[in-house]
């Protein structure tokens, strides 16, 4: 028997601030490593994206029209601390407050990541999260988090998608190997180790300095299917799983290193080192609820030895380890536009394992697919798009009819905003974005098909 949705189930949908701000070196920011990079041929630089700095009060008028719950949203490391740490950016935590603010008058809950892949640029020049110190860093940081905003956010994220950033951080540009590295596997999961323990001493802070406020960690989860009923394969797609999803739940939810992963590490002598406390810090650190970014699913068969290069299995991973897993095309499974396999029973597969395995309230921070959606007398008719979300909405339903509980779902995204890889081209959000006539000062905004659907989702609680 199907269950329904709570009446206070969190209905919202997301950004993160270096792809949808703009404005990325106005009035005090100081840059982050995203704004520093180079600018692959025909996407989009960040100087304006949605420039939801300054039209975010129309932006959240336009959310309340939806009846969001929820608005997740990031905060800009680099536009709060310009250098990272020291020196507090009062325009940044002005502009800030009034985004809090903003959202509260509609009631709309803010949800605040406090780190989306923008390392601010003075701190990823000494090496970002290499450098041992990136612990403190991140901890100065979230002490002015709390302090100024901790009045008012009750819900935090740490570490927006830590597993992408592990697996593919250099694709994404939030992560770099130090010159002279000789051992490469070594200084990737050293650097995931300061984040889990920078991840594990802000859960403790934020608990010490707003013990009403809710924290957890926002992942990137799926479900790992085995190409095949081999034992082989079942065994290749477990490698997988502990890989790319346990570790990081594991590490943030008990504290521990996940067995798999470690005997893993030791066979390439990959072991990341533990300062003193690390291991204390990891054990004290304890997540309110999980969050996690669900886009599709992943199909291993046994690894013959030899890597593959295959893109599509998992969304941004690579295609295998030699020895453990080789990843696997599923032909069960459609793909969008760009090449992602689209999986709604796979969520519900995803949200019953997570819970299973820990037991915590989860909110989905990100769903949703990317388009090349098309304006056409100011209306953007994305089908797609609502099949897609009412698709994955009712496995989310039938998820909570297992005894899984859900507090939210916040889509992937709010608004038009740069992809990762794609630029503006590849669209996401409820409401349009017109960069075509690139009027800077007009930025004009439309509600897509899918915002009056999603507005009759939010009302009806889930029925559309
Ligand atoms: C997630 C990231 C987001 C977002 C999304 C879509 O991994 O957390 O920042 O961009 O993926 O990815 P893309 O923009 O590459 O289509």
């Amino acid at each position: 028997k199907l269950v329904k949705f709570d009446n206070d189930f969190l209905w919202g949908a997301s950004t993160s601030a270096y792809q949808v701000e703009g404005a990325n070196l106005v009035d005090g920011k100081g840059p982050s490593c995203q704004d520093v990079k180079e600018v692959p041929e025909g996407t989009s630089d960040l100087t304006v994206c949605a420039d939801h700095y300054h039209h975010f009060k129309e932006d959240i008028a336009l959310m309340a029209e939806m009846g969001f719950k929820t608005y997740r949203f990031s905060i800009s490391w680099s536009r709060v601390l310009p250098q990272g740490t020291g020196k507090i950016n009062p325009k940044g935590i002005e502009f800030y407050n009034q985004l809090i603010d903003e959202c509260l008058k509609y009631n709309i809950i803010p949800f605040v990541t406090m780190f989306h892949f923008d390392m601010p640029a003075a701190l990823d020049e000494k090496g970002g999260w290499s450098c041992p110190e990136s612990v403190e860093w991140f901890l100065e940081y979230a002490r002015v988090l709390f302090k100024n905003f901790g009045d008012r956010v009750k819900y935090w994220l740490t570490i927006n998608e830590q597993n992408m950033l592990t697996l593919a951080g250099q694709v994404i540009g939030a992560l770099h190997l130090p010159k002279g590295c000789t051992n490469e596997m070594k200084e990737i999961y050293q650097q995931n180790h300061y984040m889990l323990v920078a991840q594990a001493k802000v859960m403790s802070l934020c608990h010490d300095m707003n013990p009403d406020a809710k924290i957890g960690p926002a992942l990137n989860i799926s479900l790992v299917y085995a190409a095949s009923c081999r034992p082989e394969d079942v065994i290749a797609a477990q490698n997988f799983n502990a890989i790319r999803n346990w570790l990081y739940l594991d590490a943030s939810v008990y504290g521990v290193y996940n067995n798999l992963v470690w005997a893993y590490l030791q066979e390439n002598d990959a072991c990341p080192e533990f300062a003193d406390g690390d291991a204390e810090a990891l054990k004290n650190g304890h997540p309110d609820f999980i969050g996690f970014n669900y886009y599709n699913t992943a199909t291993c068969q046994e690894s013959d030895g030899t890597e593959t290069d295959n893109p599509v299995a998992d969304q941004q991973t690579t295609g295998g380890a030699a020895g453990l897993y080789r990843a696997y095309r599923n032909e069960y499974l459609e793909m969008t536009e760009f090449g992602w396999e689209i999986d709604p029973v796979g969520f519900r597969g995803t949200i019953r394992e997570i819970y299973s395995r820990y037991r915590l309230p989860m909110i989905v921070c990100e769903n949703g697919i990317g388009a090349y959606d098309q304006l056409v007398d100011g209306r953007v008719h994305d089908s797609y798009r609502i099949q897609y979300l009412r698709e994955h909405i009712e496995q989310i339903q039938l998820a909570i009819s297992d005894g899984c509980e859900m507090m939210g779902y916040c889509p992937w995204s709010a608004i038009d905003l740069i992809s990762t890889h794609e630029g503006m081209v590849k669209r996401y959000g409820f409401i349009y974005v017109d960069r075509e006539e690139f009027d800077l000062k007009q930025l004009k905004r439309y509600r897509k098909d899918s915002f009056y659907w999603y507005k009759k989702v939010i009302a009806t609680h889930g029925r559309d």
